[in-house]
């Protein structure tokens, strides 16, 4: 080490000291760093002592400029030290802010909601028209067995509608209904007549799909079993449920053929110029009767059935059953 020290090199350590020192407590980004800034720079063993550690060597003459230069370069620093910590902390509450505006111009996200699939609001507006004529609604199981999906119906053994090309089949006795009727015979089982009930559900066949069939589809059965019962009854409901759900649009009953009605009619509703076959209807068949341990001396009752997809289909111009199936949420939005 050197024995004397000049003033001006002080001075110019000083003056460094005071440059560097501006430099850094303006960039400095963070509490943190000016802590560490100070430490460096005003700490006790900080570069300011250690410049001052140099006076010593100062002529006599020198020293009383160069503390008072030093500690004006003390006041100034610590001056620039808490302007940038006000600074920082301006900041990091601007930032803060505005990080958390909400913009009230955005547009809305909107809120995804699930609701109920076109198949389900078009069974549950079928069902309620019924409810509104004094039916009440009836379930069961879509695992059935033979009894109740085909012998208590009037569908014996051999019949063609049993087929194998017809029904899954999930071992000799238990299958996959292929009806909504099992339900109305299970219930006239535990109720006696009159009875006025409608039953909807999932039911199954061994179709190959296409725009019109599906393997899974849903249908609404009804049924009404009282004393005195024709076919009168059977025809002006089926026209007060067909103008409740189309509107007033012609229709027509054509004779057809169902194992457990006689005697049995489909109907047809003029839509858009077209006749479109929409269900299918008829008398109680006595034998069905019968087998329910019920008079048909004395009790006679209409039945009726229709599928759900065809009605939804119609009610919103669905071309392709598919459709129904295939979850495609840009589809399901629209209704
Ligand atoms: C159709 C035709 C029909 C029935 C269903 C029925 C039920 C019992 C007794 C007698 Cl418990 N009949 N149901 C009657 C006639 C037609 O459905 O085209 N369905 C989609």
């Amino acid at each position: 080490m050197r024995d004397t020290i000049s003033y001006d090199q002080l001075k110019c350590e000083l003056e460094l000291l005071e440059q560097e020192a501006e430099k850094e407590i303006q960039a400095a980004g963070d509490k943190e760093t000016l802590e560490n800034l100070r430490v460096n720079f005003l700490g006790k063993k900080g570069r300011l002592s250690r410049v001052l550690g140099g006076m010593g060597k100062l002529p006599d003459k020198d020293r009383p400029l160069v503390g008072q230069r030093a500690n004006l370069l003390k006041t100034q620093l610590q001056k620039l030290l808490l302007e940038r910590n006000e600074h920082l902390k301006t900041k990091a509450l601007s930032d803060l802010i505005s990080k958390e505006t909400i913009d009230v111009t955005a547009p809305p996200i909107g809120i995804p909601i699930g609701k109920r699939h076109p198949i389900l609001k078009t069974t549950e507006d079928i069902v309620d028209l019924f409810c509104g004529l004094g039916y009440s609604m009836a379930e069961g199981p879509e695992i059935e067995n033979d009894h109740y999906n085909f012998t208590a119906l009037n569908i014996p053994k051999g019949h063609p509608a049993r087929d194998m090309q017809d029904t899954f089949y999930l071992g000799e006795d238990l299958l996959l209904r292929t009806h909504t009727s099992p339900v109305q015979i299970r219930f006239l089982e535990q109720n006696s007549p009159p009875v006025r009930i409608v039953a909807p559900g999932r039911v199954y066949r061994r179709d190959s799909v296409d725009s019109t069939h599906s393997p899974v589809f849903h249908q609404v059965e009804v049924l009404a079993i009282d004393e005195g019962l024709d076919f009168s009854h059977l025809r002006g409901t089926v026209m007060a449920f067909l103008k409740a759900f189309f509107g007033d649009l012609p229709v027509r009953f054509r004779a057809s053929y169902f194992p457990f009605t006689e005697p049995s009619a489909e109907v047809d509703v003029q839509w858009r110029g077209r006749w479109l076959e929409v269900m299918g209807c008829g008398m109680v068949d006595p034998s069905v009767l019968e087998g329910l341990g019920l008079d048909p001396e004395k009790w006679s009752g209409f039945a009726a059935g229709l599928g759900v997809e065809r009605f939804c289909m119609v009610r919103h111009g669905i071309d392709d059953i598919r459709r129904l199936y295939t979850s495609d949420l840009r589809f399901l939005d629209q209704f």
